[in-house]
């Protein structure tokens, strides 16, 4: 790796020597020695990536010592530090109060860590120690961020632990390398080259996605290809299981529904016969036989073309829980995008997902979780929040974000997408009183999860545009901790991708945190969506109507004519509005109460008005 970062390839994991003196030597004076107490294979990342980080960061050798001898940081899990065969008692662990996690059990959860900084005599030590040895990594990368970004490390007592079980960045990669709305050059992985050789490119993405606490990768399309599952890929698969697994991160596969026949030889993939299922249950154990920590599924079905329970007349439940059976026993989870919108169903797009799913709500399997996007049309620049978040309370729900900025003028505007998610995260639903947010929704149930679609690609800088680095950071952070605000995030990024001179971080952060408004405003203000030019969807145009379906035309969205514009979802329209909680659907329908970010999505607005007038 380079050091000046003028490439881009370091990412925000690039290690400048401290600029602040006063910091520089509060930072030498407590980190004379390091002592990282695993073997595993991730304490040998630990190892490298503090041999990387720290001399450059503080200027000097800081050797690793087996025995801690004062002024020390010592990385371990929670067990290894208890553990230690250390002079000194480090903390106290044995004795903390844990109360109850939703998955685990302990306080922290599988993923959660504490920094605490302790005196003893003369000597102070950092103690940084994990629940699980996955878990240590992104603990690693939280306390290097403090010295990047440059804070005071004398009295450290943090202690964090991710609000979102699963974090996943979803790829669109096809198995020929290119990239569905990708923009930053070729798929990472190169398939043709799995299993044999392994790029060392894998090391670092997993060690970037580690850094900010992703620990899942979902390797293909959405729009599946079968190929994927057969042995051939599944061995390819494993090798990149192989690499990730000691950074924490596990792989998850987009399976095509109708594999059965395509990779089988049956005649049928009705999620019904029992052929399938048994051809599905063996394939997943040959999965986890290859792949023993395998995440699970992510299923497009009966979405833009693609097949799915319903070409057979099954439903959806039909068919996501028969994956889910099979991947139970194994600990895998199922997610089944919502992202459906058969016009037959309802000719209004933003209606279709809460109609099909609203009545399958308590059906689905416990390990099935609805994955659906933050907005009910399809990753606008601006959307209200999908309204199925509150609408099936006996049924985890999957967030799924977009990173990749498809709509957002690719690789090459400056869009910071920290601001939309953290809106997004905050709306509140109203489905259980005031204050239950998306983010409680998404949060609450032991399978939580929220899922981005991955800007990475070959391009040197990963992502094609150095700023849009900013929102697969951003992604990782908020899926931690949803309670980061998008402003403290882009602050961190900055410092760490950077600068900490207060000019660049100034100007740099008042670019990103104006960008996405400024998005909203020139492509789809006040609530228009869906204006860009078809497939590419780079660039406007408004005018477009020759889509096979209506739902495909930027005239069926916009509605612009002599009397106004804008798409009337009120009761007196499609009655999207209906579907939000109290008080907002009252609030959405009228147009002196609609936020004005949506006065072209919901209310018979300007029609009207004009009408009236
Ligand atoms: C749309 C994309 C399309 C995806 C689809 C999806 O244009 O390429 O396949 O979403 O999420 O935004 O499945």
């Amino acid at each position: 790796m380079q050091t000046s970062n003028e490439d881009g390839y370091e990412l925000w994991l690039c290690y400048r020597r401290v600029e602040n003196d006063e910091r520089l030597a509060q930072y030498r004076a407590a980190i004379n020695s390091i002592v990282v107490l695993s073997t595993s294979a991730t304490a040998t990342i630990i190892k490298n990536e503090l041999a990387r980080a720290l001399p450059a960061l503080l200027d000097r050798n800081v050797p690793f010592a087996d025995k801690s001898v004062g002024n020390a940081l010592i990385v371990g899990t929670v067990d290894e530090v208890a553990r230690a065969p250390l002079t000194l008692t480090l903390f106290p662990f044995g004795e903390r109060e844990h109360t109850p996690s939703p998955w685990k059990g302990e306080g922290w959860g599988e993923g959660g860590f504490s920094i605490h900084s302790q005196q003893i005599a003369n000597n102070s030590f950092i103690v940084i120690a994990a629940n699980s040895a996955p878990a240590v990594l992104p603990s690693v990368f939280h306390f290097l961020r403090l010295l990047q970004t440059q804070q005071d490390i004398r009295t450290l007592n943090i202690e964090s632990r991710p609000r979102i079980r699963y974090r996943i960045l979803a790829h669109w990669d096809n198995l020929d390398g290119s990239i569905e709305r990708g923009y930053a050059g070729r798929s990472l992985w190169n398939w043709d080259e799995l299993p044999d050789k392994i790029d060392a490119r894998y090391h670092d993405y997993a060690c970037a996605c580690a850094s900010i606490g992703i620990n899942g990768a979902c390797l293909n399309n959405v729009n599946a290809n079968a190929q994927s599952l057969t042995t051939e890929y599944l061995e390819k698969t494993a090798a990149l299981a192989d690499v990730f697994r000691p950074y924490g991160i596990r792989v998850y596969l987009s399976p095509k529904f109708t594999a059965p026949v395509h990779l089988g030889g049956l005649s049928t993939s009705d999620p019904r016969d029992a052929k399938v299922a048994a051809w599905w249950k063996q394939k997943v154990a040959e999965i986890y036989r290859l792949i023993p920590d395998f995440g699970g599924f992510q299923v497009k079905a009966n979405s833009e073309g693609q097949p799915g329970p319903q070409d057979n007349g099954a439903n959806h439940d039909d068919g996501a829980n028969m994956l889910a059976y099979a991947l139970a026993v194994h600990g895998g989870i199922l997610l089944w995008r919502a992202f459906v919108y058969d016009t037959s169903v309802d000719a209004d797009r933003a209606n279709c997902a809460n109609k099909e799913f609203v009545p399958l709500d308590g059906k689905f399997h416990p390990n099935v979780l609805i994955q659906a996007k933050n907005g009910p049309i399809d990753f606008q620049p601006r959307e209200p929040f999908h309204p199925l978040f509150g609408a099936m309370p006996q049924t985890p729900l999957a967030l799924e974000l977009q990173i990749t900025q498809e709509y957002f003028g690719q690789s090459k505007h400056l869009v910071y997408l920290g601001g939309m998610w953290q809106e997004v995260l905050h709306s509140d639903t109203y489905a259980q009183g005031a204050g239950s947010t998306v983010a409680k929704i998404v949060s609450a149930p032991s399978n939580s999860c929220i899922v981005g679609v991955a800007n990475t690609g070959t391009d040197r800088n990963w992502c094609g545009h150095h700023f849009s680095q900013a929102n697969w950071y951003a992604f990782g952070r908020l899926a931690w901790d949803y309670e980061l605000r998008a402003d403290a995030i882009a602050d961190e990024w900055i410092r760490m991708m950077w600068s900490n001179d207060s000019d660049v971080v100034d100007t740099l952060k008042q670019m990103m945190l104006g960008s996405w408004e400024a998005c909203v405003n020139y492509m789809t203000p006040l609530g228009l969506h869906h204006l860009m030019k078809e497939h590419h969807h780079y660039g406007p145009d408004p005018g477009f109507n020759n889509a096979p379906r209506p739902d495909w035309n930027n005239v069926y969205y916009h509605r612009a004519d002599a009397n106004g514009l804008g798409f009337d979802r009120s009761h007196t329209g499609s009655n999207n509005v209906a579907m939000y909680h109290s008080p907002l659907r009252e609030q959405f329908d009228n147009i002196e109460t609609c936020p004005e970010k949506y006065l072209l999505w919901f209310p018979d607005s300007l029609t009207n008005l004009i009408k009236a007038a």
